[in-house]
């Protein structure tokens, strides 16, 4: 049996690195432990976290997972301390963990998922599951419905992006959402509806600006106030906090179930 506490204690002690972006490797993690689950289909059941698959091709070498091999490096050695723990286990339970030390909402979470260290074919996830940013909220819904979430679900999912920032040598995109990218807030749906979103004028892919340069959205992220069904909700959650909390929350540990076969009970 693993020492969940310990382990918890573990991952929070690692999130300060005052050499990484921000000072917290916290927000890459959450990235990790989303793009680990938002591989679902709820067609067919597969992708998802169960299996840890993003180590495997082709998953491992999708454009949405770049940079993602640094924070599953990071975790490396929480998996050597804790052998009993699965990747797939780590790699999500680091996600609620960070979520929470940065001082948002603790998400439900459970162990049991099982790594694949030599899956068929089909037991990894094509590449292109996880969203485009490039694009606006026909695809946004097409992406997460095939997950089986809904309206209010992506919007406070999308939330996420308080947090961290982009990253020219991953994505293209550059710079971040907010002024607080290690804090968890409701800042960025804040700033989608306050801010003048203008386009920004470099070489590098569609993205949009605030006045002072500084921060940054996604036509992605543009496109939830762009789509009246969307805007509605981010307004909510630009006003009521706790309400933004309490939907993240669940959404989140719904996100990190996804796909998750359990041959005994949750815990
Ligand atoms: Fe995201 N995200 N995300 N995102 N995401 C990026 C970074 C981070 C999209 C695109 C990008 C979610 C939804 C979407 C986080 C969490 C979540 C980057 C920049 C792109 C691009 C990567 C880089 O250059 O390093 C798109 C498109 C969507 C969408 O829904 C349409 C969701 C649902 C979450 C979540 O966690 C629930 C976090 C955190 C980051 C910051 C990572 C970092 O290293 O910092």
């Amino acid at each position: 049996m693993a020492d969940w506490f310990a382990l918890e204690r573990d991952i929070r002690a690692m999130l300060k690195q005052p050499e990484w972006d921000d000072g917290s490797i916290g927000p890459v993690l959450v990235r990790l432990a989303w793009h680990s689950s938002g591989t679902y289909s709820k067609k067919d059941g597969t992708g998802g976290s169960d299996g840890a698959t993003m180590r495997h091709a082709p998953e491992s070498t999708d454009g949405a997972n770049a940079g993602l091999e640094k924070a599953r490096a990071m975790l490396e050695p929480l998996k050597k301390k804790y052998p009993a723990v699965s990747r797939g286990d780590l790699w999500t339970l680091a996600g609620v963990v960070a979520v929470e030390a940065m001082g948002g909402p603790r998400s439900p979470w459970y162990p049991g998922r099982t790594d694949k260290e030599k899956p068929k074919a089909a037991e990894v996830p094509p590449n292109g599951r996880l969203p485009d940013a490039s694009q606006g909220a026909p695809h946004i819904r097409d992406v997460f419905y095939r997950m089986g979430f809904n309206d209010r679900d992506i919007v406070a999912l999308s939330g996420a992006h308080s947090l961290g920032r982009c990253h020219t040598d991953r994505s293209g995109y550059s710079g971040p959402w907010t002024n607080t990218p290690t804090r968890f807030s409701n800042q960025y749906f804040k700033l989608l509806i306050k801010e003048k979103w203008t386009k920004k004028k470099w070489d590098g892919p569609e993205q949009y600006e605030d006045p002072s340069g500084e921060l940054m959205m996604l036509p992605s992220d543009l496109a939830l106030i762009w789509d009246p069904k969307f805007k509605v909700v981010v307004e909510e959650y630009a006003e009521d906090k706790d309400t933004f909390f309490k939907d993240f929350s669940s959404a989140f540990g719904k996100l990190l179930e996804l796909g998750v076969r359990r041959s005994s009970a949750k815990l």
